[in-house]
């Protein structure tokens, strides 16, 4: 029985289903898969690719030629929401939602929220920060997405005056999108206003076994 991932630890979306396998337990073969980055950074750096998601074995898999894509024993998905959804789903929904129908779509909403608000201005942030070479960069975008970041954690401090974690008063699912953006939050320490709920949340989600496969900060301010 194998469950093999293709992706890179540095990709915000590959690490949802790396924590998710984490919490699950699961075993699995890291198949590391690129076009934009490698062992030694982004290729727009002059770094080589780790390369794969090119080949037409991997665009069998996973059309849209983007990483992640789980195979386990031969059932492929792609979409990282999905995947993490789909291992719940099959290893442990007690775990993931509660086995409850409430929290599950409190949880979704979370995670399709992260995917709409969140992963555009962080994306553009690590971009024009480190990943691109400094004669290119834009210090505009890179202002205007780090308070667009601020303003929906702030959107997140507030949910928090509410419930413990994300979704409800128990971790879920929805905590897997929210742990990595959080965590990339803080490590990029972007000046913002106060966050007393938002800096306890980090400090418990820190606290999770899990949460030792997404701690490195190479692998979410560098390349
Ligand atoms: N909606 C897709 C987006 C996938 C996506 O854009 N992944 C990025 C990495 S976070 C990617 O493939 N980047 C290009 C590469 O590394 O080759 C998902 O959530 O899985």
């Amino acid at each position: 029985m194998t469950i093999k991932l293709y992706g890179r630890p540095t990709s915000a979306r590959t690490q949802k289903v790396m924590l998710a396998l984490a919490e699950l337990g699961l075993e699995y073969d890291y198949i590391l898969a690129s076009a934009t980055m490698g062992p030694d950074g982004s290729v727009a750096k002059g770094g080589k690719p780790f390369g794969l998601v090119h080949t037409q074995k991997y665009y069998d898999m996973n059309p849209t030629r983007t990483i992640p894509t789980l195979d386990d024993n031969g059932y492929i998905l792609w979409e990282s929401n999905a995947i993490v959804q789909y291992l719940g789903m099959k290893y442990d929904s007690g775990l993931f939602f509660g086995d409850d129908i409430y929290l599950c779509n409190s949880a979704l909403r979370w995670m399709m929220w992260e995917n709409n608000k969140l992963i555009t201005p962080m994306h553009n942030v690590v971009e024009q920060r480190f990943r691109i070479p400094a004669h290119a960069r834009d210090k505009e975008l890179q202002i205007r997405s780090e308070k667009m970041l601020v303003d929906e954690f702030m959107i997140v401090e507030k949910q928090l005056t509410k419930t413990r974690y994300i979704a409800g008063n128990s971790w879920s699912m929805g905590d897997i999108p929210i742990s990595i953006r959080c965590h990339r939050f803080y490590l990029l320490d972007i000046p913002k206003p106060k966050m007393p709920n938002l800096d306890s949340y980090y400090e418990r989600i820190k606290k999770r076994v899990s949460f030792s496969v997404i701690a490195d900060k190479n692998l979410h301010i560098g390349g």
